[in-house]
């Protein structure tokens, strides 16, 4: 089974990594993890501290000769933030000159405080905090590795920031090429432009702001996931993963919320066969009774507004449990293109998690095998 941990704090030394499960025979470029980790730390609207890292990720084990052995997989990211917080942050002595006492409301402050006892809730910041994404990232970009030489390709965009539409079509030309040059991660520049203005002006109320990001996972084949047990369907297990990231509070796949609003035959696909099957639309989002059925996987999902407000809101400070303003840490006022970067790389760890469940395998030689007569079986079925 594919599965992986993540260790450190945001102003601690490093963030790392273990990926257990990968099979042994698969190419990695580190270049492809390091490009994924510096689109992580693009978009407009992003705080100071991204203009002090540079996050690169080194490889410390499982890797040899740039294949790996089949063996833990262990990644280091590190921190460069860490020379101003070695005082404050040192695993062996560290001050409390940056102790927090008033909570922020939406943050994991007050009830991750109360839940370890933590009177200074900079104990629970520094692990709460978005920077683990990066951790993530490098371990979708390297699973992801394992997809590429069956087809699978992942895409993401930025579907709204705050209440502002992307009015681009995903299937217009150029649309992903957009998407790439854009500093919203939009496709279409007219909303880009506005996109920017609204998170200019949230920005001068002390404001932040979040958005929707969208993830489209295409060539992966029908059958991935089960319809035999709830813990084995796939968009149980995608929407798992992707909730998991800092600030998503929903998630939808295909049509989502809105297959509730239709009648049935606006929503479920037409079968057609032409040499192979296929649907006429995708409104389930590539997935049907807990399995990809070969169509692409689109999955949705909403981003709060970072909690860090410049113009904080009111809260408590629990010293002496006096009305307070909350904590003003540095933070970043729109994090949403970010946010679309680290929900691909959640999707890609679940669809690599459960292509290795279907075509398991201890190496990439036996693995292919499975994969190609797999294929071929269904093509005649
Ligand atoms: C982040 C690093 C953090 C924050 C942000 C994401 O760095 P710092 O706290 O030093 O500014 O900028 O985290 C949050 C928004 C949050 O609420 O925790 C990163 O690397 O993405």
């Amino acid at each position: 089974m594919l599965r992986y941990f993540t260790a450190g704090e945001t102003h601690g030394k490093c963030l790392t990594a273990i990926i257990e499960g990968v099979p042994a025979g698969v190419e990695i470029s580190i270049d492809k993890i390091n490009e994924q980790l510096a689109r992580r730390q693009q978009g407009y609207g992003r705080g100071g501290r991204m203009k002090i890292e540079k996050d690169s990720a080194q490889i410390l084990s499982g890797v040899r000769g740039g294949i790996t052995l089949g063996s833990p997989i262990a990644i280091k990211i590190e921190n460069k933030d860490w020379q101003n917080w070695e005082n404050i942050m040192g695993t062996e002595t560290a001050t409390d000159e940056r102790s927090v006492s008033c909570p922020r409301p939406g943050h994991a402050d007050l009830t991750g405080g109360m839940k370890y006892n933590h009177k200074d809730m900079r104990n629970v910041l520094e692990r709460a905090s978005a920077r683990e994404t990066a951790a993530r990232v490098a371990v979708g970009a390297l699973v992801r590795q394992i997809l590429e030489p069956f087809g699978v390709e992942f895409l993401s965009h930025v579907k709204r920031i705050g209440d502002v539409e992307d009015n681009g079509n995903i299937n217009d030309n150029g649309f992903f090429e957009r998407v790439k040059n854009s500093l919203v991660s939009f496709g279409d520049e007219e909303s880009a432009k506005r996109a920017m203005e609204y998170i200019d002006n949230i920005k001068a109320q002390g404001e932040s702001c979040g958005g929707v990001v969208e993830i489209i996972v295409k060539g992966v084949p029908a059958g991935l996931g089960s319809y035999v047990h709830y813990d084995r369907k796939l968009d149980a297990n995608l929407a798992f993963g992707v909730m998991s990231v800092q600030a998503i509070k929903g998630v939808e796949i295909g049509m989502g919320f809105g297959v509730s609003e239709m009648p049935g035959s606006h929503v479920h696909d037409e079968i057609v066969y032409d040499g192979e099957f296929s649907r006429l639309t995708n409104n389930a989002g590539g997935i049907e009774g807990g399995m990809s059925n070969g169509e692409p996987i689109i999955i949705r999902a909403a981003m709060k507004p970072i909690p860090t407000l410049y113009n904080p809101l009111k809260t408590v400070n629990i010293q002496d449990k006096t009305e307070h303003k909350a904590t003003v840490e540095r933070s970043d006022v729109c994090a949403v293109p970010a946010c679309a970067v680290v929900v691909e790389a959640a999707v890609a760890f679940e669809i690599a998690k459960a292509f290795l469940e279907k075509f398991s395998g201890d190496c990439m030689a036996d693995i292919k095998k499975y994969f190609e007569s797999y294929m071929e079986r269904i093509k005649k079925f």
